[in-house]
């Protein structure tokens, strides 16, 4: 086997900062540590090091030096980390240094987990919940990348992966038994016994309502109603700053504007849209269509009226979808009559009343619909239409299993392991890697 290249980048953020942190991991990290910092730091313990470059011996910088040999490294190969102050000149000649020893080069998106998870330290569902880890904005969604990373789905499917290979396995040797019925019979019962809580275990798994991915993604909530109606005024308002252009004039609103709100660690991502309306104007009739889009996929939204027009109330019903109605500048009308609506609320968007109540309400409706349960197994889609596949595996396993056909059974048994396998990365993923490494920052 050809030695993998070393591998280095920065894993901390963008340059000026106080200090930077330098990875290198592979079969040189340790060579690359001794030529410059002098020599190995113990183990797992900061060294106090002077960097120099090797070849001209001159001081970069004074830095802390660390040695993870491998395998019980991050990476499971032989890895270093050096931190050095967060200069640009100075990560540029920690670069220049390392970038002369050979057999090392810089590290692409991703490289460092995804050698974790070639050397089975991580599960494809623990790099997912890694990725979102990262990218997680609000709390609730930095818990559920933290679950995930910790094993939360992974260990679940390798828990039923291994039962189906045991219900697989005394399948396979009841067939062998075949001359004497009785013994064969009886596996095929207990085995499908076997099958039948698993099929029950995923099913319950995957009947979530999808709350691990609106989780991640963010509850979408759309503001939406007539023009001039005060839309994007309210977005400013609840966003606190002036994301969105408010004018007087109707029509101003082209594109769809969209905030990210953490309303109690739940994440919602607010839309202001264009008044929906029939116009000529040919950019703002494709603004009225992206509303129109957006809104119609959303999983909220907001219907605003002015409180001094009450005519334009007729707000879109849509099944699947929640519609509330905001009733604008009550400043100006505050004798107008709230439809007799449970969700209906009174504001005015330019003083401010009742949006504190209106985005109180929001903020439970979001903890109810994105985490009132217990948590979700699935975050992805990649993960649930693994498991689907496993799901009807087993379906039509016990279709078959049922029907004494032992061999079909087994078979069946057999794709659904491939797919819980699938999802946690054992078998047949290389086509999916890219994608999912991908996505990563480069140092990660
Ligand atoms: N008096 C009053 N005027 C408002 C209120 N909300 C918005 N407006 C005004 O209504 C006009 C249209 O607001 P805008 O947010 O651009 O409406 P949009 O077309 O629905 O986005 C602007 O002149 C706002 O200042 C409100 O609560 N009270
Ligand atoms: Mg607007």
């Amino acid at each position: 086997m050809v030695q993998p290249d070393t591998i280095y980048a920065l894993s901390s953020g963008r340059p000026p900062v106080a200090i930077a942190v330098i990875r290198i991991s592979g079969p040189r990290a340790g060579d690359a540590l001794k030529a410059l910092a002098g020599r190995l730091p113990e183990p797992r313990r900061a060294m106090f090091a002077r960097v120099r470059d090797p070849k001209t011996t001159e001081i970069i910088d004074e830095a802390l030096a660390l040695w993870f040999p491998g395998p019980n490294s991050e990476t499971g190969e032989d890895a270093a980390e050096l931190q050095v102050h967060g200069g640009r000149a100075v990560i540029a000649a920690v670069f220049s240094a390392l970038s002369q020893i050979d057999g090392l080069r810089p590290a692409e998106a991703g490289e460092f987990t995804r050698r974790a998870f070639e050397n089975g330290k991580l599960d494809l569902t623990r790099v997912e919940g890694l990725a979102d880890l990262i990218y997680a904005d609000t709390d609730v969604q930095r818990r559920q990348a933290l679950r995930q990373l910790q094993g939360f789905l992974g260990q679940r499917a390798e828990v039923w992966r291994t039962k189906l290979i045991e219900a697989q396995a005394l399948v396979e040797a009841g067939i062998d038994f075949s001359n004497e019925a009785d013994v064969a019979s009886d596996v095929l019962t207990r085995s499908l016994a076997a099958v039948h809580e698993l099929a029950h275990e995923i099913g319950d798994a995957l009947a979530d309502a999808k709350r691990g991915e609106r989780l991640r993604e963010g509850l979408v909530v759309a503001i939406a109603g007539p023009p001039n109606a005060g839309k994007s005024t309210l977005l400013n308002r609840i966003a606190r700053r002036e994301a969105s252009i408010v004018s007087p004039y109707a029509g101003t609103t082209r594109d769809v504007i969209e905030v990210h709100l953490d309303l109690d660690g739940y994440p919602v991502i607010l839309l202001d849209t264009a008044g929906i309306r029939e116009t000529d104007d040919p950019v703002e009739r494709e603004g009225v269509a992206r509303a129109r889009a957006r809104a119609t996929a959303a999983d909220l939204v907001l219907w605003v009226v002015d409180a001094t027009a009450p005519a334009l109330m007729n707000a879109p019903q849509r099944e699947h979808q929640d519609c509330w109605i905001v009733q604008n500048k009550i400043d100006l009308n505050p004798a107008a009559a709230l439809p007799d609506q449970p969700r209906s609320f009174g504001i005015s968007a330019t003083t401010g009343a009742g949006v504190e109540h209106l985005v109180k309400v929001l903020s439970a409706h979001a903890a109810d619909v994105l985490g009132s349960q217990e948590p979700a197994l699935v975050t992805r889609e990649r993960q649930r239409t693994a498991l689907r596949e496993a799901a009807s595996a087993l379906d039509r396993a016990i279709t078959e299993g049922t029907a004494g056909r032992e061999d079909v059974f087994a078979e069946e048994l057999r794709l659904a392991a491939r797919s819980l396998g699938r999802l946690t990365g054992r078998v047949d993923v290389e086509d999916i890697l890219d994608v999912i490494f991908r996505d990563f920052c480069i140092g990660k």
